[in-house]
């Protein structure tokens, strides 16, 4: 039998396969409703087709995806549906959306080839990157997908935006798979989880591909574990007697924009590590510029030198090569022999990052990445063990605690309000909690026992979210969008009524 992975995303004639049966239902009908209505208001039709994509949390494994690294997140219930109706003879997509207070309408050509205009930034790029990513992918392929359409489009997104809960990959991989379909294309879900991946990087940020994997790929009682290269994905499942509970900080994470000092950053820095920890473990500069590409790929050298220390733990090459003092642009220049410009002259965005940085901190963003990827295995190790499920969630809690830390201190990617809410839930209660995603603002995730869950989301809103709402930042009956628990939720999925 097929692994799931390899299958195509799933087409359906109702909701029930999607969304279950029950509150979760009734709710999702209200909303393909409104979107239908929405739709015939505006373009004077039906849509042709549906397509949805969810949000995630990521349970561990923190910016280590773009270096080559498992990661281990689950779908949340909340999605992005997007309605599409394909216009013979048109040369223009017209992307709307249900709230169109905030979303005003966006038209762009059917142009596969068009550039994102970055400097201009508008919520419709999302579909276009969906758009081209398709196009692109399909050309590489070399797959026949006729002469390019109008496309009408109707957006309904209620993963919360900047939380760290992959709004953007919902909306992106829901409009790729929208796309496909009323092109008539199809491919397997993990072609669809890579390509994907390779379409939101046409916003801006050199993302990994946790996100858009987990989104196309998940399975409804499961969370995953999540490989690249080649892209696949393993259920994983949690202990019985633990939830996740997500909590916003309220901070907003504006990944997009602050790329240069923050998310594309990392990527740049790790790319420097693993060029010095390359040179240092016996690489000439010239080959390690050109073959290192992530902290993954000198890996083995790193191992090999633990092994002299009889050890096999890669953070001792980081503490030996790897000074703890930030690097000058001129101090990593002498030690590879090359000129920063010169070896990212084919990426603009880390070029953007070098004009940005001050300094770079290689020892501390190295030894995140490594110990945040032997986290990811002993999470998995632990959900796999033969122990007890209060053991097992006791040493999930502290591994998520670990990651928390090592997010915080030596990636630097949290901020004051996720430290807040960190503590204020380990005070409550939970078994362990860390920042979610990309960080810098966003989410939280605690892992409770089941039977505090409603007590514990209470004290938050007590010790938290009130002075929030005291202070106007959020309104009370808008709390639930704010903090709630999480069950392992369906990916990607057609829907054809
Ligand atoms: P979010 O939380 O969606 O901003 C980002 C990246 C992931 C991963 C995490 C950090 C995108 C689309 N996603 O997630 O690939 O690197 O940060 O673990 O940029």
């Amino acid at each position: 039998m097929a692994r799931h992975d390899e299958l195509n995303v799933p087409i359906f004639k109702s909701l029930e396969p999607v969304y279950g049966a029950g509150s979760q239902l009734e709710e999702a009908e209200t909303r393909f409703n409104k979107l239908k209505s929405k739709f015939s208001e505006l373009f004077g039709h039906a849509p042709d087709i549906y397509a949805r994509s969810p949000g995630r949390v990521n349970l561990i494994g923190e910016h280590i995806d773009y270096e080559g690294y498992s990661v281990l997140p689950m779908a949340i219930r909340q999605d992005t549906i997007v309605a599409i109706r394909k216009v013979e003879g048109e040369k223009v997509l017209r992307i709307a959306n249900v709230n169109s207070d905030k979303y005003t309408m966006c038209t762009y050509p059917a142009d596969p080839d068009q550039e994102v205009d970055l400097k201009n930034h508008k919520w419709g790029h999302y579909f276009i990157c969906g758009y081209k990513g398709f196009y692109e992918y399909a050309k590489l392929k070399a797959i026949d997908v006729g002469e390019t359409v109008g496309l009408e489009v109707v957006v309904d997104g209620v993963v919360p935006t900047g939380s760290g809960l992959s709004s953007s990959a919902a909306f992106v991989c829901s409009s790729t798979i929208a796309i496909m379909a009323v092109v008539g294309a199809s491919f397997p879900k993990k072609e669809i989880a890579q390509l994907t991946c390779e379409c939101e990087r046409h916003i801006g940020t050199q993302a990994g591909g946790m996100d858009q994997a987990i989104s196309v790929m998940a399975q409804s009682g499961f969370a995953a574990l999540i490989d690249f290269n080649p892209i696949r994905s393993t259920e994983v499942q949690l202990p019985a007697g633990g939830t996740f509970v997500i909590a916003h900080s309220l901070a907003e994470s504006q990944k997009a924009v602050t790329a240069a000092t923050n998310y594309n950053n990392r990527v740049v820095e790790c790319r420097l590590a693993s060029i010095v920890l390359g040179i240092k473990l016996g690489m000439n500069s010239e080959e390690a510029i050109k073959k290192v590409k992530t902290l993954s790929d000198v890996e083995g050298l790193c191992i090999s030198f633990a092994g002299t220390r009889s050890s096999s733990d890669p953070v001792l090459a980081v503490k030996e090569f790897l000074k703890e003092e930030p690097y000058s642009a001129d101090d990593i220049e002498e030690i590879i022999k090359e000129k920063l410009q010169t070896v990212f002259a084919n990426s603009p965005y880390s070029l953007d990052v070098l004009r940005a940085a001050k300094h770079f901190k290689l020892h501390q963003r190295a030894a995140h990445v490594y110990s945040e990827a032997k986290r990811v295995y002993a999470f998995k190790d632990a959900v796999s063990s033969k122990s007890s499920d209060e053991e097992t969630l006791k040493k999930l809690g502290e591994l998520m605690n670990d990651s928390h830390y090592s997010c915080s201190v030596l990636y630097e990617c949290s901020c004051p309000e996720l430290e807040e809410l960190v503590k204020i839930s380990r005070d409550n209660g939970a078994l362990g909690a860390r920042l979610t995603g990309a960080g810098w603002g966003g989410c939280a995730v605690a892992l409770v026992k089941e039977n505090i869950v409603p007590q514990f989301i209470l004290k938050l809103k007590e010790q938290y979210f009130q002075s929030r709402i005291d202070k106007g930042v959020i309104k009370k009956s808008d709390l639930g969008l704010y903090v709630f628990a999480s069950k392992p939720s369906s990916g990607a999925a057609i829907i054809e009524f």
